[in-house]
């Protein structure tokens, strides 16, 4: 962290202005060097400079320079930001210029692995930068700025807390074992402590669900027979007519997808090929792409022809999906019926030509995901797999805690388990990481992030 690094901050095409931000110790001198209009090395801090770049002599562009001095700032260290007109040249141009004067090109992601290495945030912060920009709902970027304001880390924090308080009640028994009963009493306080921070852990692990759900939306896979009304539910979905909708069956060939808002959260509708045998080599790849996306899937609905009868493909679809959440939806119910569903199977009956059951289809996504109580919920999840990893860590770890109590081992075993978990409420928050594991963190950020 000792050199200056520079990136373009700012989304890279035509616009009004470009971003090009400076961190490190020379970046006020370094702009400084390439700024005319006045000594950035003498302005007071967080105040915005005008100027020109100039290089060789020649003016490159007309810029505001804003200029903010260490620790005040995002990285914690000198920060300078020069506002440029947002062309690609004039950007490329005055990005080469700093770099020449000095500055070394920063890697993704790495103004906020400063700012992190720096202390001003934790790792889940951190994280929740990346999903502020990823954002594409309103329940999503919620979600991020309830993260990023550390509301998860204080829901860490005091966990960590209140373990670390049982190990130094272990401790004092360890260190004053000649006080009588005093080990009794202190490891039936210790288990009952531990199971309330258990249930507390195991619904941060229950609602994980829900910050995936609201973070990365839900895929809902369109899935069924040729013919039996797919894309046309698809566009009724999606509002728009997307896919091509034609009376022959194989019509769709590859997956269509689009995105709608419910209750606040991204639903990505994929519409498939027709699911059938068929010799057709086009058509076999869209089948065998189908299934792909049926098995990856948050929620299959699976449509079925009221017109006609049950066949094997879809008798093995219905058993595909006989434990996996899926919605059964019979179509064209205005045409005279000759479905029989096996017993046992809820569907909802409708039709796309005068609009019946979809609404009701919409219905049953937003209760089965309770999207609805989601979006009414302050939304503070662990929202990534590593946050969720290292929890289920912590749960081990205090399971077998809450074992050892049970089964009457000796208190310094409980205190193992007891550091174990937390120091993985610590890793949480970054305050042991695998270098490796930051690295691949951060290179997932944009370019001047
Ligand atoms: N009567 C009736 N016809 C419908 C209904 N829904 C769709 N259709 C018609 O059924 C035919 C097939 O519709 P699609 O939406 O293309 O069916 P698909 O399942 O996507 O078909 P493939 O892409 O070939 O797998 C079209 O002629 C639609 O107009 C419905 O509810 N009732
Ligand atoms: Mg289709």
């Amino acid at each position: 962290m000792e050199d200056t690094i520079c990136a373009v901050s700012t989304a890279l095409g035509i616009g009004g202005i470009a971003i090009i931000r400076v961190s490190g110790p020379k970046a006020i001198e370094i702009v400084d060097e390439v700024f005319k209009g006045c000594d950035l090395t003498e302005v007071n801090s967080h105040t915005i400079n005008y100027g020109h770049i100039s290089w060789k002599g020649k003016i490159i562009d007309e810029v505001l320079v804003t200029v903010m001095r260490a620790p005040k700032t995002y990285t914690m260290e000198d920060v300078v930001e020069v506002n440029i007109h947002g062309g690609i040249a004039v950007t490329n141009k005055v990005l080469e210029i700093l770099l020449t004067a000095g500055c070394r090109q920063a890697m993704r992601g790495e103004f906020t692995k400063r700012a992190f290495l720096n202390g001003r945030i934790d790792l889940t912060q951190a994280e929740a930068i990346e999903d502020m920009i990823n954002a594409e709902s309103e329940n999503a970027r919620n979600l991020s700025i309830n993260q990023l304001t550390g509301k998860l880390s204080d829901i860490i924090s005091a966990l960590k807390r209140r373990i670390l308080e049982l190990e130094s009640k272990i401790e004092v028994n360890i260190d004053y074992p000649e006080y009588e009963d005093i080990e009794d009493m202190t490891v039936s306080k210790v288990g009952e402590e531990l199971k309330r921070i258990n249930l507390d852990v195991q619904r941060l692990i229950d609602e994980s669900s829900n910050g995936k759900v609201v973070k990365a939306g839900l895929n809902v896979a369109i899935v069924g027979r040729p013919n039996v009304g797919k894309s046309s539910i698809l566009n009724f979905l999606l509002e728009e007519d997307k896919a091509i909708v034609t009376d022959i069956a194989g019509t769709t060939r590859d997956v269509v997808e689009g995105k709608i808002v419910l209750n606040g959260n991204i639903i990505n509708f994929i519409d498939t090929a027709g699911i059938r045998e068929t010799a057709d080599v086009v058509e076999k790849i869209g089948v065998d792409k189908s299934i792909k996306v049926l098995d990856a899937a948050d929620l299959v609905i699976l449509v079925l022809n009221h017109g006609e009868e049950l066949c094997k493909e879809e008798l093995e679809l219905l058993n595909r999906l006989e434990n996996r959440k899926h919605i059964v939806f019979v179509n064209k119910d205005d045409v005279e019926g000759r479905m029989d569903l096996p017993r046992g199977i809820d569907a909802i009956y409708g039709n796309t030509v005068s609009k019946t059951g979809l609404d009701s289809l919409k219905n049953k996504i937003v209760s089965m995901f309770e999207l609805e109580e989601i979006a009414k919920k302050d939304l503070t999840y662990i929202s990534n797999a590593r946050q969720l990893s290292l929890i289920e860590q912590v749960k081990t770890s205090i399971d077998s805690a809450i074992q050892a109590i049970e089964s009457g081992m000796p208190v310094d075993i409980i205190e193992i388990d007891l550091t174990e978990a937390r120091v993985k409420l610590g890793e949480i928050l970054g305050e042991v990481y695998d270098e490796e594991l930051i690295d691949e963190l951060f290179a997932r950020f944009c370019l001047g992030k």
